[in-house]
């Protein structure tokens, strides 16, 4: 009965894996006049334009944390290392859910110091940091008074995730709360709903979760955003209602919150965006580990999304062997950042600290380098959005107002950077963003050169393009884009 019930469970968990890399959420927007009434769609259409959106959106840059009860073993489970990703151990090793707990009792991260961690955020240009308050493992980072598997019930003791909330918050930075639903620790948690059992046990786990997630509203309500994962099971897509009702119940508990898309689904168990293809929640993220096409996904620009990022292949809890996989270069991520705002969206880079308290030198590393980056360029990404010109290989476009910024990673040999600019835009001026001007040369109708400037380092750097604009040019040069 036992091994039959835990082949099941690493099956469910690899299909869930399998169908999450695979999902790809259509948008297809249906006529109106065909539209079907929803009872649990979307509640609105097209972007939020409220203070908190426009601040979640200005934000731009993010960091992940991912630390749970898997940052103990970080990979390895009774000799063997296991090449997956170290947050989904418990799986790969088929370890229940019992002994996995016991991990509680080693939690003692001395070297701790949530000071310390908001000043390495800040220090990265970060402004906002996603928490995994409890990842599928069910191990609650906060005290919570629903279940024993809390940092409370560990030598630790103390309300880690309170720690965290204030020290960033004094750094001025936002905090965001992942959460997932899926919990492999609680006993009424189910794949999917099959007998009237099921439907007992699952009801009584979704008013846990409430209890939860009011719990985590209350006890921290500077929080500005709630993140859902572990939601593609059947059990969830078949109760759409619930997802809609936690949207509703978090924002009446916490005006201005943001909720991402996959918490959603709809009356027909049709997720992140509707059954009349509009977008749930209020931004698209299901762009992980991977960024829309800079050609072809253009309509991304209709909609918020927010796009997050391992450093390893794919590692979000801490693993000891990063050798296993491919390791992102410090410039690789940076230009991860650059790109997806290039397309009007949020990047959010992972960490994965180690069970001591303390980062990975590799993380500390990277985080220096995109700070240092972030000093002198930053302008061209925070409160910066998607240019709608033809993109160059030289690198991406980013815009605020008249300001067109030219990130760019690939210098040519030539020296000459091309720039096509669509009817009705004139290029101005150009300068580096210390007021140096650069030379334009227009070539051609709507098109210029802009000459590299030889002083400048090997690092990926930054032209700002002052432009002027026949009036609706952007606009009509957005349409033509659907
Ligand atoms: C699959 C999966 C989860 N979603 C990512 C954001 C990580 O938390 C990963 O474990």
């Amino acid at each position: 009965m036992k091994t039959t019930l835990l082949k099941t469970f690493a099956f469910v968990s690899l299909v869930s894996i399998g169908g999450m890399a695979q999902a790809q959420h259509l948008h297809k927007l249906l006529p109106a006049e065909q539209e079907i009434s929803l009872d649990y769609g979307a509640d609105r259409l097209g972007k939020r334009q409220d203070a908190a959106m426009q601040k979640f959106r200005d934000n731009r840059l993010g960091a992940f944390i991912h630390w749970g009860l898997y940052a103990i073993p970080g990979g390895e489970w009774n000799g063997k290392v296991y090449p997956g990703a170290a947050e989904w151990l418990k799986s790969w090793a088929k370890v229940p859910s019992n002994e996995w707990l016991e991990l509680m009792k080693e939690w003692n991260p001395t070297k701790f110091d949530a000071k310390k961690w908001a000043k390495m955020a800040k220090e990265m240009g970060v402004r906002y940091v996603k928490i995994t308050t409890k990842h599928h493992e069910g191990f609650c980072l906060w005290p919570s008074k629903y279940t024993e598997y809390t940092v409370a019930n560990t030598p630790y003791k103390k309300d880690l995730l309170g720690e965290m909330v204030k020290a960033y918050n004094d750094e001025g930075i936002d905090v965001h709360f992942y959460f997932s639903v899926m919990d492999w620790s609680h006993p009424d948690y189910r794949y999917d709903i099959k007998t009237e059992e099921d439907s007992i046990a699952f009801n009584r786990f979704l008013t846990f979760t409430d209890n939860q997630l009011k719990e985590l509203a209350t006890k921290y309500p500077t929080v500005k955003d709630f993140w859902f994962d572990g939601t593609w099971d059947a059990s969830i897509k078949k109760n759409g209602w619930w997802t809609a009702h936690v949207e509703r119940m978090l924002k009446d508990m916490l005006p201005g919150v943001t909720i991402n898309s996959r918490l959603r689904a709809d009356d027909y168990g049709k997720r992140h965006f509707d059954s009349n293809g509009h977008l749930m929640g209020d931004y698209e993220s299901g762009y992980e580990r991977r960024l829309p096409d800079p050609v072809k996904d253009l309509k991304v620009t209709r909609w918020d999304w927010e796009a997050c990022m391992t450093v390893p292949e794919n590692q979000w809890g801490y693993h000891k062997d990063w050798s296993i996989s491919y390791v992102k270069t410090p410039t690789e991520v940076l230009e991860r950042v650059v790109h997806a705002v290039s397309m009007g969206g949020n990047m959010v880079v992972n960490f994965g600290p180690q069970a001591d308290g303390d980062f990975r030198m590799e993380e500390k590393e990277l985080a220096k380098f995109v700070g240092s980056w972030m000093k002198k360029y930053g302008e061209c990404i925070y409160a910066c959005d998607y240019a709608g010109w033809d993109k160059q290989p030289w690198g991406y476009y980013t815009r605020k107002g008249e300001a067109v910024y030219m990130v760019v990673f690939n210098r040519p040999y030539s020296e000459h950077l091309t720039v096509k600019v669509p009817k009705g835009t004139q290029v101005v001026k150009a300068a580096l963003l210390n007021g140096k001007e650069v030379e334009v040369v227009e070539t051609a109708r709507n098109e210029y050169n802009v000459n590299t400037p030889v002083q400048e380092p090997g690092e990926p750097f930054v032209i700002k393009l002052q432009i002027k604009e026949a009036a609706g040019a952007a606009d009509k040069y957005r349409d033509a884009l659907t």
